[in-house]
């Protein structure tokens, strides 16, 4: 071979590694965020940094910061004012718009954000969901304030019990979003019957199978849980678990739950074929370094 071949030969094949590098930036999966409590879509300090994170992590990404409302102001009051159902299906319709999105996309919702999105996994399936990452979610609700942490306060319990004897009525939970996910295990009963968003999507009513069907075709559910966190009462819940039912103290695995052993939402099938990713982050509540975030995050985004 001559000389002037090899150089063709060099020359086409790093023109094919450079097509392949430009394709490749193409063949990544989109990614849809939704923000947590007093947050919104697009702070610079919170979302917009970790979007702006992922898009250099990954070259190339389509990251959609979900924004509910028409404005960041909006969007912020949103997380604390709007039905959670209304919001559920006011982002399943954005995602069914975005034409970028159309090929299927992976989640990632931050603290309340991560239950939302579930619930976006659960009833809306197009276009599909691929992986679902949940940082500092609360799955089985909260028993407690933000910096509050339960039983270790007696001003707590108070704050507590006050919320709680108005929490399942009709206009504190259509009001309020975080009534819409406060889980009290000593008016389980109570939970289940009046809990408008929480109850409903972890199947405390009925099982709806769709819901089942359409949580299962994730290929993975990653649960990040912050182990010093201070905002999360009782913390397990970041890993679906709860406290056990009828006291505030004790708690219980997911896996030692009866959503599970009935299989009520699928979580033990996808648990038994590898879907369920446990994650520990060692600080406080969404407290992560860069490094952690791509050690341990960024693989489910590729
Ligand atoms: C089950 O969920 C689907 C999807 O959200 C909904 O259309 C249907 O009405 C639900 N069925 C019941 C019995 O709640
Ligand atoms: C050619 C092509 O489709 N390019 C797209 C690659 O992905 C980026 C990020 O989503 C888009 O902006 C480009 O249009």
């Amino acid at each position: 071979m001559g000389a002037h071949n090899m150089a063709s030969l060099l020359f086409f094949g790093s023109l094919l590694l450079l097509l392949g590098a430009v394709q490749g930036s193409n063949n990544t999966i989109p990614l849809v965020m939704w923000h947590g409590m007093g947050d919104n879509c697009c702070n610079p300090l919170s979302m917009g940094a970790i979007k702006k994170m992922v898009e250099e992590e990954l070259p190339g990404i389509y990251v959609v910061s979900l924004m509910i409302g028409k404005t960041v102001t909006q969007d912020t009051e949103s997380g604390f004012f709007m039905d959670v159902n209304t919001q559920v299906a006011f982002a399943c319709d954005k995602i069914a718009q975005d034409p970028k999105l159309k090929g299927g996309y992976n989640a990632m919702g931050f603290s309340q954000g991560a239950q939302f999105l579930r619930a976006v996994a659960q009833r809306c399936p197009n276009p599909p969901m691929k992986n679902l990452i949940s940082v500092g979610g609360q799955h089985q609700g909260v028993y407690g304030l933000p910096r509050c942490p339960g039983e270790s306060s007696h001003i707590c319990d108070w704050i507590r019990k006050a919320l709680d004897s108005g929490a399942y009525t009709n206009a504190v939970q259509k009001h309020l979003v975080q009534a819409q996910y406060w889980h009290d295990p000593l008016n389980n009963d109570l939970y289940k019957q009046r809990s408008l968003f929480l109850a409903d999507i972890n199947q405390e009513r009925v099982v709806n199978e769709t819901y089942k069907k359409n949580l299962m075709t994730l290929e993975k559910f990653v649960m990040v849980k912050f182990l010093q966190d201070t905002m999360v009462d009782p913390v397990i819940s970041e890993w679906f678990g709860f406290f056990k039912i009828g006291q505030g103290q004790e708690t219980e695995t997911l896996q030692e739950s009866t959503l599970y052993k009935e299989d009520r939402l699928g979580l033990a099938e996808m648990d038994k074929a590898g879907k369920l990713v446990f994650l520990e982050c060692d600080g406080d509540h969404l407290q992560f370094t860069r490094e952690w975030f791509n050690a341990k995050l960024i693989p489910y985004l590729q």
